[in-house]
């Protein structure tokens, strides 16, 4: 068997591992999983991303943030360049809500080109699940202001691939969001 499947495999495998007791906030608590399934295959089958080490870190791109995983056990799994891509996508949970969202805004610009296609991809599918159900406890106002942010962080992504910036631009302006 070709060997990159056989990677894809043991990431999503991992990954499902790690994410096993988690929900999305929608009201069908559609398993966590979804999403970082969702994200890889938004980029090798809208974006045609083909680059494995791109599609491994979006299958794990929530793995350090919201589970036990750390970085290093990602690096000593899946080796430095998945890992590095990995941890540019995790923000830093010390810091108060506010003030991570605030870093993904300043932070975008700087990002590796492999780790702004999993940004533009993690964001493209949650703009689209806020489209199709609001999470449960969310207010039309806080779905409004997370496709405002959304777009803030999306302007420092720029330049990376032109068809998922363009389905991104589609929602924003569906939302009336300045561009
Ligand atoms: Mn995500």
């Amino acid at each position: 068997m070709n060997s990159e499947a056989v990677l894809l495999l043991e990431t999503v495998h991992f990954a499902a591992e790690k994410h096993r007791n988690q929900r999305r906030k929608d009201t069908e608590q559609t398993p966590y999983i979804n999403h970082p399934i969702g994200v890889a295959r938004i980029l090798s089958h809208e974006g045609g991303v083909m680059d494995v080490e791109v599609l491994q870190a979006a299958l794990l791109h929530d793995t350090v943030e919201d589970t036990d995983t750390s970085i290093a056990e990602i690096q000593a799994t899946f080796g430095p360049v998945v890992a590095r891509i990995v941890q540019e996508v995790t923000d830093d949970k010390s810091l108060p809500k506010q003030e991570r969202k605030r870093q993904q805004v300043e932070h975008a610009p700087h990002c590796s080109p492999q780790a702004k296609l999993v940004k533009m991809a993690d964001k493209l599918y949650n703009l689209r699940d806020l489209n199709r159900c609001t999470p449960v406890g969310w207010t039309a106002e806080r779905v409004q202001e997370y496709f405002l942010w959304a777009c803030e962080v999306v302007k420092g992504l720029r330049g990376t691939n032109s068809v998922l910036e363009e389905k991104l631009d589609e929602l924003f302006k569906q939302r009336g969001v300045q561009l």
